[in-house]
């Protein structure tokens, strides 16, 4: 049976009916319509953008690239789309990545169920019906038996409540609402604020265009060297050459990525060995530093060990010694806070067109019609940039009013922090998936990977669902409840839990303080997403309602 839904969008085709409704049409929400499909399900996306992409639709702002390796950073569902693409760059450019989705989108014909420039304000589940209930921003209803929420990780972009933010009279820009058609910023003065993994991409590039930029820091970041290359034929032959077991590397490693941790400890390898280790992989580029020793992200004494290399090649790279130092982040252990990956970020403070403002001593007071004012003094700006970040992990999904069994809304029984069982569901919201939703590695892994995970389990499910007769599934409480003590447990052992993050929702303020990912690693969770499954989806409550 193939999907009756057709393209056409307003309120005149009110209360159609689906087997599944997708949030989403980004990697995630495409990939998901490709399963329904080969299940025979009539689905229906709904996308708040006018084309596919999510993430890699909002974020066009100049730099913006992946800092997972292109060859990693692609689906595997099929060998004919990975043969029919090829990859520029080892770290793919954004246009490049959404030229991807939309060939994707092209080649499994997909856009047909998708409704663009539509965005889900409500999902209410009709206990009687058992369906979920799905209101758009454009009047239109939709009852589906199930409701699977691709809305992003990282898409709810976050405007700083600082005083006078709306009133700066020049042009002002989110990174992630950057527009299509880009910005010439030459012969501008520009302001950026924020210096997390996109001020780090974005910088570099304003700078070259810039007649002055102002860089204003609260926190300084580490982050390690890209080292960016074209990437030739041989590059995709030997990839393809090895993809069966590279593949099945990624799947089971800590981040899904070819990066495997070494049982080695920083502290038992001697200085000069180490000194060595940290000198190659540095050269090599990417995040490689941060996953070869076994002790970097739990041991305090490690990290500090691998901080202090990477804050002495920021004094090495930068002239200016304050700028230097002020570069230098001390505050917080080292991929505590997401580690970034840039091109040339530091070597920017070298060019006489560009000025760093570190907030630490000198903070913002205020944004005036023509600039910014910190506490010393008044900075004159014709542009503003926010590089400001996301309503990570949750922000996507609490701003639909979402209701579950007896009307509870999620964004009740979340008030205290997000609650799931395995990142899939939430006990009281019967049928409605999460994929990469809190509490499964979601951010701290290659997405695409763990995308490609949750997708297939749900589509599992959804199958073992149809073929045993059965139609309604539901986390269980208690096994939500192990399953919190367990994330929180690992977190709690780590030393990501010192450092005011995003992963920790630190970056909002009143939301509350819990580390949302998943840290067992993609691997361990992997294997125990299958063991739920091969248990007759154990920790869930299955059954037939009409
Ligand atoms: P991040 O990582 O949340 O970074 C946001 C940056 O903006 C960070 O440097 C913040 O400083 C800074 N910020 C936020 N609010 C303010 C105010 N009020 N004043 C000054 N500076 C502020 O977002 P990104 O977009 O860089 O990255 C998000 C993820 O997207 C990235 O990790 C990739 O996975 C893709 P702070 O550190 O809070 O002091």
């Amino acid at each position: 049976m193939m999907p009756s839904v057709t393209h056409s969008a307003g309120a005149a085709d009110a209360a159609l009916d689906a087997d599944v409704v997708v949030v989403g049409a980004g990697f995630a929400g495409l990939y998901m319509l490709y399963r329904l499909r080969a299940l025979g399900m009539r689905a229906i996306a709904f996308e708040a953008a006018d084309d596919v992409g999510g993430t890699w639709y909002f974020n066009r702002y100049p730099g913006c690239r992946c800092d997972v390796e292109s060859l990693m950073y692609s689906y595997s569902f099929s060998e004919e789309l990975r043969r029919s693409w090829t990859w520029s760059e080892r770290y793919a450019p954004q246009a490049e990545i959404l030229a991807y989705l939309r060939h994707v989108a092209e080649r499994f014909d997909l856009r047909r169920d998708i409704r663009f420039s539509t965005r889900v304000v409500s999902a209410v589940y009709d206990e009687g019906r058992n369906r979920w209930q799905i209101a758009t921003d454009r009047g239109e209803q939709v009852a589906a038996r199930f409701c699977v929420m691709a809305s992003g990780c990282l898409s709810v972009p976050r405007k700083p409540g600082i005083p006078g933010v709306d009133s700066f009279a020049g042009e002002w820009y989110h990174t992630g609402q950057w527009p299509a058609a880009g910005v010439d910023f030459s012969g501008k003065r520009v302001g950026v604020i924020g210096t997390g993994s996109t001020g780090l991409q974005l910088i570099p590039q304003v700078a070259k265009q810039a007649r002055h930029l102002y860089v204003f820091q609260r926190t300084p970041a580490y982050s390690l060297p890209a080292k960016n290359r074209p990437l030739g034929p041989g590059d995709s032959a030997e990839f393809n050459a090895a993809y069966g077991t590279l593949l099945e590397t990624m799947r089971h490693s800590l981040t899904g990525t070819l990066h495997v941790m070494k049982d080695q400890s920083v502290l038992a390898t001697a200085p000069e060995e180490r000194e060595r280790i940290c000198e190659r992989l540095w050269n090599e580029g990417g995040a490689g530093l941060m996953y070869y020793f076994n002790d970097i992200a739990v041991d305090a004494a490690a990290n500090e060990e691998i901080a202090r290399f990477v804050r002495r090649k920021i004094k090495e790279t930068v002239k200016d010694p304050a700028t230097a130092q002020a570069l230098t982040p001390t505050e917080y252990p080292i991929g505590t806070k997401r580690i970034c990956i840039d091109i040339d970020y530091f070597e920017t403070y070298n060019r006489d067109n560009v000025t760093l403002v570190p907030l630490a001593h000198d903070p913002i007071e205020k944004i005036t019609a023509h600039g910014l004012r910190t506490a010393h003094g008044h900075y004159d700006l014709d542009c503003l940039v926010f590089a400001t970040g996301y309503d990570a992990l949750t922000g996507a999904l609490l701003q639909i009013d979402i209701r579950g069994a007896g009307g509870e809304s999620l964004r009740d029984k979340w008030q205290a922090g997000p609650r799931t069982y395995l990142g899939l569901g939430t006990a009281g919201f019967p049928n409605l998936f999460l994929v990469t939703g809190p509490g499964s590695p979601s951010v701290l892994s290659n997405m695409v990977v763990s995308i490609e995970q949750h997708v297939d389990w749900i589509a599992d499910c959804l199958k073992a669902l149809h073929d045993r007769k059965l139609n309604r599934i539901e986390p269980r409480a208690e096994f939500e409840e192990e399953w919190m003590n367990h994330v929180n447990e690992i977190a709690g052992h780590t030393l990501f839990v010192r450092a005011a993050s995003w992963y920790m929702g630190a970056n909002i303020p009143g939301k509350p303080r819990v580390f949302m990912p998943y840290l067992g690693g993609v691997g361990v969770y992997r294997r125990k997403c299958a063991e739920v499954a091969a248990d007759g989806y154990r920790g869930f409550d299955l059954a037939s309602v009409d």
